[in-house]
Parts: C-alpha cells; structure tokens; sequence
C-alpha cells in the first residue's frame, strides 16, 4: 500500500484551512489537517517542498515508521510549523488505516470507551447581562458545559468577545489588530462573573473559563482561589506554560482545576505538569502536537497521573482535526472534555463529515476512516486570505501574551 500522490490544498472558505490529501497506489484517500492560525502558509510550504517528495513510494501503513522518520529524520526538533506538518501525515494515515481495515479508526485504538464525547461550547458579552443570555441560549442548545467570557468594565478588549455581539473567531483578515490589556481589574471582575452565573444557573452546568496565558503565577494562583467557591470545570492557561514550573505555585494556593496546552506541540511541552500532577486537563490538539500518534502516547502518561484530556477545538482547527480528536477521544481511557466552537456552514460544506452533535455530546459517526473529505473543487472556490491573530499590549505599549 505504497503513497501515490499527496496534494496540498489552502483554502478559505470563512477562514483559512491547510489539508494534505494522500492517495495509495490502490486508490485509498487520507485526509489531514495541517492548519496552524496565522502561518499557514509556512507549514503549505514545509509540506510541498520538504515532505511531499519524502512520502511518495512510501508504504501507508507504517504509521508509527513515517512518524518517527519526519520527527527523527529532520534533525530540527520540534517547533509548530514541523509538528504541524508531520500531524497532517499523521491524520492521514490513520484515515487511510481505518479505510484499508473497513473501520472506523477508533475502532483500530481500541473501540470506544464511552457512548459518546462530551464538548464545551463559547458563551460570550460585552456586559454580565450578556453573558448571562449567551449561557442561556447554549444551554437551550444542550450543551453541559459552557465556556463563559466577558469584557471587563472599562476595558477596550477583551479575550473571546467580539464588538457587537456575534460569533467569536480568533484571527482577522489583514494585519494583525492590536489589542490592549489590564491584569488588576480582570482579576477583579471575573469572580463577579462566576458568581453571577452560578446564581443563575445552579450548581450542575459544567462552567469554563479561558485565561489565555495573559497572568503571572502569583495573580493566577489569585484567581483560581477566587473562583473556588463557583467550582470551575477548568481554569484554562492561566499562566503561559514555557515556566513548567510556574505551575507549582498555582497548585499551592488553590483547588480550581487547571486546563493547559492548546499551544503545546510536543510531550516534553508538558511532562513534568503531569508527572507532578500540576494539571488536570492537557488540552494539546492532533493537529498542533504532532498527530494521533503521538497524542495518544501523551494521553496514556497522563491516565498514570490521573489527568485527562480536553482537547483545543476552536474554529481554525479544520474538520479534519475535529474527527480526529472525536476518534482520540472516544476511544482514550482518560478523556475528559473536548472543545467545540461550530464551524461555519460553508467550511462544513467545504468539509463533509460524519461527525454529528446531540445533547451536548458528539459522536465521530460509524464512517470508515476518520470519516471526513475535502470537496477539492469547493475549497477550490475559496482561496487564502491573509489573516492574523491579535497582539496585546498593556496601557502603557509593553507587548503582552494575547
Ligand atoms: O485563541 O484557537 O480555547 N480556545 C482558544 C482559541 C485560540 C485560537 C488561536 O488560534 O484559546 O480560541
Ligand atoms: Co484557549
């Protein structure tokens, strides 16, 4: 089962998507996401020049051979752009495997561990009342468990709130928006928000919160202990996680369960978090951390530990990445949670699946492989835009983690 041909195709139906499409010389296809938001083109590029040539004659189904030659085999560890490219191979493999096998490819892990996979979805506003409203109405949705984010009063921005309402997206068409940021008065007005959701909704409503990786460990230690009392599912990337260490002092001071990794790209991003057991959910996605391989491998160290999986799902991580988590996540012991910020219905055009959602769970579907394509000529019709993720700065112009 030798690699024909492998394509890449960038496409922007909304916003922009790389995936790699291999064919086996007995005709089976294999999709993979290879995006990474706001560089998608460097990983386009590594993909075309320097893996294409790499795969062709080479034998599908030695998943665990092709990860270790593109990871071992490039000298240069590491790094978004490499992990990226190498988890598009990856993706596409395993759906190529389940296709050859006549199976679905949790099936090929191990079968499913539970009936389905539960998901978070993003509630937003720009005031309490809003954000109220926006839980509300994915509640009524079926969602149990929400991910609340609210602009703090007299600040311009805020993280996961769009101006005006609407659906948030992370990156914008152009160059990148800079955004500003204040520490003091966040950390003062999110337990108010936390408070007020918990009156409104009672104690059952699973309810998330996305730091983004904008505090020092001292002020989210701060944080996490003022939350206690609203009992967060998760505290998400409260510190930025380069300091594994940084950890330590949040786990001192509180209880508030702590969610890292969507930026992770590799084990060694996050081994001593779950050897200490500094963390409770990994969040490192299929797409950014290198395939299904090795996420599976980082998902059984962590059982070890008792940390689960949640893993990254916002809209620039393409259909493709979404069936292969709800594969990942379906069938691995210690799944926890997995993100789920809807797709436009042109990408879900552009992407056709057999994934589905129900009651606040989703299901990959009984579709052999991954059960997800590319409709070539579709995305054919959307080409790239340029887009970026915002900057922050605090008020006085230092540069800040967004
Ligand atoms: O900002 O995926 O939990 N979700 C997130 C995302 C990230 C984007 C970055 O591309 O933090 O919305
Ligand atoms: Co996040």
């Amino acid at each position: 089962m030798r690699i024909d041909t492998a394509k890449v195709i960038v496409c922007s139906p909304g916003r922009n998507f790389v995936t790699l499409k291999l064919v086996t010389e007995d005709g089976i296809t294999g999709v993979g996401d290879a995006t990474l938001n706001g560089r998608e083109l460097a990983v386009a590029t590594y993909l075309t020049d320097h893996i294409v040539p790499l795969l062709i004659g080479r034998d599908a189904r030695r998943i665990e051979d092709m990860w270790h030659y593109l990871y071992k085999g490039v000298y240069w560890r590491k790094g978004a752009v490499t992990m990226t490219a190498i988890a598009a191979v990856d993706m596409a493999l395993w759906d190529i495997a389940g296709k050859a096998a006549n199976m679905p490819v949790y099936r090929l892990f191990g079968g499913a561990s539970r009936d389905s996979v539960m998901v978070y979805s993003h509630a937003n506003g720009e005031t309490i009342e809003q954000t109220v409203e926006a839980v509300a109405q994915h509640q009524k949705l079926g969602y149990r468990a929400i991910r609340a984010q609210c602009a703090t009063p007299g600040q311009k921005d805020a993280y996961g709130v769009p101006k005006g309402g609407g659906r948030y997206e992370p990156a914008e068409r152009g160059l990148p928006k800079e955004t500003t940021w204040a520490t003091e008065p966040y950390l003062q007005f999110t337990p108010l928000l936390f408070d007020r959701l918990r009156r409104e909704f009672g104690p059952d409503l699973h309810l998330l919160h996305d730091v983004h990786h904008r505090l020092r460990p001292i002020e989210a230690a701060r944080l996490g202990a003022s939350l206690e009392p609203f009992h967060l599912f998760w505290m998400e990337d409260p510190v930025p996680a380069e300091l594994q260490e940084g950890f330590r002092l949040i786990r001192q001071h509180t209880t508030t369960p702590i969610a890292v990794g969507e930026v992770f790209d590799t084990i060694y991003d996050s081994y001593r978090l779950i050897q200490e057991q500094l963390i409770d959910y990994l969040r490192a996605s299929v797409v950014h951390a290198g395939g299904l391989t090795p996420l599976r491998k980082m998902a059984h160290l962590a059982e070890l530990y008792h940390v689960r999986t949640g893993c990254h799902g916002a809209t620039d991580l393409s259909p493709v990445t979404m069936a292969a988590a709800l594969h990942f996540g379906l069938s691995v012991h210690n799944f926890g949670i997995q993100e789920h910020m809807p797709h436009t219905e042109t990408t879900d055009k552009v992407f056709p699946h057999a994934y589905s959602f129900a009651d606040g769970a989703m299901h990959p579907g009984e579709r052999v492989g991954l059960g997800v394509d590319i409709d070539e000529t579709l995305a054919a019709s959307y080409p790239y835009q340029r887009a970026y993720l915002p900057v922050a700065r605090l008020d006085d112009g230092t540069v800040h983690s967004w």
